[in-house]
């Protein structure tokens, strides 16, 4: 046993990956499971925000542009939840604790989308933020979560410059009404993206712990200073106003100052009392009560593809 921590931790020091058949710490399975099951419900309940807009889209070219995104994120939430079976945890059971409220997804999809100007802004800055959060996670300590992330980096970067590319589309080329719509998104979507890293660090239970076996690579505060400050110049390049006046640079420190977060409102949202809570899971569980016949008929074919191969 002690033999077995020992190499444990010497992987984590060297920076190598613990893959599926190495022994790990039960905290350290515990804590990749409930991290990959959490972020692949983010994907998989991600997925309705915008694809409420697929059949209202205003051109064909936005409907193929969004309906590729929407099928990215399925595919996203699908890589997480094999990422999690390698640990042992059961697919199955996953969806089960989702849609009974015991796992969380991110509090950011529980936010209405309002005008077509909203698939802009979660491209722009709810991917953004997924990006800044999950391009370290790419030296994630477990392996399969890290490769998986390599993949899904590539997408989400593709899922932005969709989003930002619409955003400039409509404030440099669009009618006044077109640019109130996107001012209105970004006011509505910058705190939510903002809580999208979770508590400030001196409120994060796991964050130290994570750290140490180098799941995460940085504090949850220090990601949305990064985003924040990759994010601002690119609201000038756009013309549009972030809803912080307390948003300057701060050559002291060499980054930007921003207000105080509601923290307050993501406790509430976490808690499933957000905007949407409600129906985002009335949603997930009529679509998983309508697919059980899809789940019963591919698992009679793998009986009688496997009765076949035994013959
Ligand atoms: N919402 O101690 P910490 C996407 C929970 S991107 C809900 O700081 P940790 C792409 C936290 O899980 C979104 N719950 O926790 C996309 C913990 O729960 P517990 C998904 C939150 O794990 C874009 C408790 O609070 N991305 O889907 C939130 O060290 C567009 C205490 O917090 C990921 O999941 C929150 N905002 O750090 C799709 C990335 N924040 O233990 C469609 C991977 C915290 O009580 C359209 N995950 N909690 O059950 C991570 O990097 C980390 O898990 C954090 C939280 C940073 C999210």
């Amino acid at each position: 046993m002690a033999d077995l921590q020992e190499h444990f931790d010497r992987t984590i020091e060297r920076d190598q990956r613990v893959e599926p058949r190495d022994w790990m710490p039960d905290g350290y399975r515990k804590t990749m499971i409930r991290q990959i099951a959490q972020h692949a419900h983010s994907e998989i309940i991600g997925m309705q925000p915008e694809g409420a807009w697929i059949t209202r889209a205003p051109s064909l070219r936005r409907k193929a542009i969004l309906l590729a995104k929407v099928q990215d994120e399925a595919g996203h939430g699908l890589y997480l939840y094999c990422a999690a079976e390698t640990l042992g945890a059961d697919r199955t059971e996953l969806t089960e604790m989702l849609i009974e409220g015991r796992q969380k997804y991110s509090s950011i999809f529980n936010y209405p989308t309002l005008t077509y100007a909203d698939v802009g802004v979660i491209g722009w800055l709810v991917d953004g933020a997924a990006i800044c959060n999950q391009v370290p996670l790419c030296r994630s300590s477990y392996g399969p979560y890290a490769r998986a992330m390599i993949r899904i980096c590539k997408e989400e970067s593709f899922h932005q410059r969709q989003g930002y590319e619409l955003l400039m589309t409509m404030m440099k080329r669009g009618t006044e009404a077109q640019r109130a719509m996107v001012r209105d998104a970004v006011d509505r979507w910058w705190w939510p993206s903002l809580m999208m890293f979770g508590p400030p660090d001196d409120a994060s239970p796991n964050t130290a712990r994570s750290m140490a076996w180098k799941i995460k690579r940085h504090t949850n505060d220090e990601l949305r200073q990064r985003f924040v400050d990759m994010t601002v110049p690119q609201a000038e390049a756009l013309g549009v106003t972030l809803p912080d006046p307390e948003l300057r640079w701060n050559p002291e420190r060499g980054h930007h100052d921003f207000g105080a977060i509601d923290w307050s409102e993501l406790q509430r949202v976490i808690s499933g009392n957000g905007p949407c809570n409600a129906e985002r899971m009335a949603v997930r569980r009529a679509a998983h009560e309508d697919g059980a016949w899809v789940r019963e008929a591919a698992a009679a074919h793998a009986r009688k593809a496997s009765a076949v191969s035994r013959q």
